[in-house]
């Protein structure tokens, strides 16, 4: 409080006013001066581990501006145009009350750069996370592409985006969705970008109805409402009646909707490409990316619940892992098929992208290993600005007719125009290629380059001739035969089937899988307001499986109706399954609780030592003994954990609420922080492994989840950390689910 009278207070404000105009920084100015830095210095380098962005003009020469990785220079303040600035802190006035002058150029070039730092988002991706890294070939894709990155040990930079679909850029990325894993390879012989997801198929069979589902699955137009959600009327409409989606809507109600991390997710470029060796000879193929940490998702409830509590939960995981040296990786690796006319494999026909071949019928061959090793320098330059287009390919890769792929190649490149601003987007650094660039495309927006020369065109004699076309070590279009056809505007019969493949998915599905798939269903029609739309949605899972469409119609108070056509026999394809798998446990994050601190530094090193995470759980921050504390019991929640460890039951902390009901009542009781029970019982019904030891054991009992599966004890806290381990390997305590159905 100012001890002054209010009175004087007001006379001092008002004899300011009058004064002297004052310089910035000294006394009176209203600039604070303390802890400023006094002298000019060079700005920071770049983080060292970061190395330099590639700053290459479209040539291939060196920015002198860009040289030092800084796309700012020198230590003082300046205009865009490089004249040094006083003070940016006041704008130029008619005296210190008077209005602004419509002079001061360097507040309209501040302010009117700040009014357009925006660019569109994405309209569909538009929230999304990447990362930098590097593609190293086996080589065993040489005897079937003449593409040169694939050769053996040849590295290849990357740049991968992975993204939701269907919220905005501000949006929580734990929600249910299918999820975009686009990598951009800087290949020597020109840019390659694989723009697929983390599900094999997709909701629609031609490019043409894209606009169409969007608009169903995107938010209602009179509200903008719901974000990020499929839970709603107008998408369930939708697939209810475009019943092509309704495989891929299995995969989003299955727990591939809800990754635990991008770093734990399949990749898959859904269409058939066409590869093509130095011969000119052709397969098929399908891409796949195959995690190193396995296929792991979250439970819903998890979901739901770091929606609120951590929204940027997957880009802060995938940060934090490259940050602390834990490089996410995957293998690429290839379905290969003969190139036959009817572009069938075992009666699948791989033109249609709501289908997938099962890996037990084409194995998924091995090519090569990416790995993920720098974070963006800045977000916005790298992350926004990327710009895939699965129409850029290398030689040695060709597209196929899949009517999918086909639109796709218009779309890309005409969504950068708005988005980007013009049709130079490949001159952002991050879009630049690595490879050699000549290619008499001039002008327009944002045009960076200095082209020399007067001769755009070719052939030309004014030149030298340059450019010269590079023969047969150019792209070459594979010359595929097209069939003689009438043009129509009509899919093949094989598109007509729509359901075998969902109930492929449904059938490969273990017990408690199943389970989760009719719980997401329950939840999304649940959120349906129109009947007629569950019940049409009722009537397609009838036809995938009739228990399915039991439980489900059960869940929302209706009949279970029969199904419109015959339900088809598939082989199930346990791939598919997410359980039942044990992969490296590297990069969990474990969870440890302390009240003092015990063996809980012994605990620390060995979870270091095991390639984990571990963060200490104390009532307050600082320290407890020698060790930091990295969560509160006010800012820990179970969901940001793999597993917990209890090495003590600490009793309620100053800021643990009040007891208002009768449990945390009985938690108050009890001595335990209210706070730490919860932890214990949310890890528990989310089928987490949990440890306890000493005192913390007292925390298991009463949650009363001592003694089920997947809790442990031991005499030490190395010794509940191992206990624990194994478990991670399965990324949950699988049998804690109820499971009903076989
Ligand atoms: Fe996309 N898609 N898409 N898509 N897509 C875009 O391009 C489009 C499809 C995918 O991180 C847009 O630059 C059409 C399938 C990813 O920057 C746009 C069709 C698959 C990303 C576009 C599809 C994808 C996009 C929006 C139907 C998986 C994010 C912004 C025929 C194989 C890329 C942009 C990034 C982005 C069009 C279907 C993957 C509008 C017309 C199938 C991962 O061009």
């Amino acid at each position: 409080m100012d001890p002054r009278k209010p009175v004087d207070a007001i006379k001092e404000v008002l004899e300011a006013a009058t004064a002297e105009p004052v310089v910035p920084g000294s006394p009176g100015s209203g600039t604070p001066s303390v802890d400023e830095p006094t002298a000019p210095h060079d700005p920071l380098p770049p983080r060292k581990e970061q190395g330099t962005p590639d700053t290459r003009f479209p040539t291939g020469a060196e920015s002198g501006a860009a040289s030092t990785g800084n796309a700012q220079q020198g230590a003082l303040l300046t205009t865009s145009q490089g004249t040094p600035l006083r003070d940016t802190d006041h704008s130029l006035k008619a005296g210190p009350r008077g209005p602004i002058l419509l002079q001061d150029h360097h507040f309209r070039e501040k302010i009117t750069h700040f009014d357009h730092e925006r660019i569109p988002e994405r309209v569909v991706h538009a929230r999304g996370a990447g990362a930098h890294g590097l593609f190293t070939a086996y080589g065993t894709a040489e005897p079937i592409t003449r593409a040169a990155f694939l050769k053996k040990g040849r590295q290849t930079p990357v740049f991968v985006r992975f993204s939701t679909v269907l919220g905005s850029r501000g949006s929580a990325d734990t929600v249910r969705d299918t999820r975009g894993f686009a990598t951009k390879f800087y290949t020597g012989e020109g840019t390659f970008d694989l723009v697929g997801n983390n599900m094999p198929v997709f909701f629609i069979q031609d490019a043409i109805k894209f606009p169409d589902i969007i608009h169903a699955a995107k938010w209602h137009p009179d509200r903008e409402i719901p974000q990020a959600q499929s839970a709603h009327d107008t998408f369930w409409d939708f697939v209810s009646l475009h019943t092509e989606a309704q495989h891929h809507t299995m995969w989003n109600m299955s727990d591939r909707g809800i990754p635990r991390s991008y770093r734990m997710m399949e990749g898959f470029g859904v269409h058939t490409f066409r590869l093509v060796n130095e011969a000119g000879e052709t397969v098929l193929v399908k891409f796949h990316w195959k995690p190193k940490l396995g296929v792991h998702s979250l439970t819903w409830e998890e979901a739901q619940l770091i929606g609120g509590v951590d929204p940027d939960f997957h880009r802060r995981d995938l940060y934090d892992a490259i940050e602390a040296g834990a490089y996410p990786e995957w293998e690429l690796g290839l379905q290969v098929f003969p190139d036959t006319p009817e572009e069938t494999f075992a009666g699948i026909d791989l033109l249609d992208p709501t289908k997938l071949v099962p890996e037990e019928l084409a194995e998924v061959q091995p090519v090569g290993k990416l790995v993920l090793n720098r974070v963006p320098t800045n977000f916005f330059a790298e992350v926004e600005q990327v710009a895939f287009h699965l129409g850029q390919l290398p030689p040695g890769i060709d597209v196929t007719n899949d009517p999918l792929l086909q639109g796709r190649l218009f779309s890309y490149v005409d969504t950068q125009l708005t988005r980007l601003g013009g049709p130079n987007f490949s001159q952002i650094p991050v879009n630049r290629p690595h490879a050699p660039v000549n290619d008499m495309l001039r002008d327009g927006f944002h045009q960076d380059a200095v082209h020399g020369g007067v001769a755009p065109y070719r052939p030309n004699s004014l030149d030298g001739g340059n450019p010269f076309t590079a023969g047969d070590r150019g792209f070459v279009d594979v010359p595929v035969r097209v069939a003689e056809a009438p043009k129509i505007r009509e899919n093949p019969v094989s598109f007509d089937d729509h359901f075998s493949q969902a109930r492929l998915f449904w059938r490969s599905m273990s017990p408690v899988e199943k389970e989760h798939i009719v719980s997401a269903y329950a939840f999304e029609l649940g959120k349906c307001y129109e009947q007629a739309i569950k019940e049409r949605q009722l009537r397609c899972l009838a036809t995938i499986d009739p228990v399915l469409c039991e439980q489900v119609a059960a869940s929302l108070g209706l009949p279970a109706p029969a199904p419109d056509r015959p339900v088809v026999e598939v082989t199930p394809s346990p791939a598919l399954s997410q359980v039942g798998v044990e992969w490296p446990a590297d990069g969990r994050v474990v969870g440890i609780v302390t009240g003092e601190a015990a063996d809980v530094a012994e605990v620390v090193e060995a979870v270091f030592a095991a390639g984990m995470v571990p963060l200490v759980i104390a009532a307050h921050g600082g320290k407890v003994g020698d060790l930091t504390v990295q969560r509160t019991f006010a800012t820990a929640r179970s969901v940001e954990f793999d597993t917990l460890l209890f090495a003590a039951a600490p009793g309620p902390a100053p800021d643990a609420l009040p007891a208002r009901d009768a449990k945390a009542g009985a938690a108050a009781q009890s001595g335990i922080d209210p706070r730490v029970l919860m932890l214990a019982a949310e890890a528990w019904r989310h089928a987490k492994a949990i440890g306890a030891w000493g005192d913390g054991e007292q925390v298991l009992r009463q949650a009363g989840i001592a003694e089920t599966a997947g809790v442990v004890t031991a005499g030490s806290g190395p010794g509940a950390f191992e206990a624990v381990r194994p478990l991670l390997a399965s990324h949950r305590v699988w049998q804690r689910f109820p499971a009903s159905l076989a």
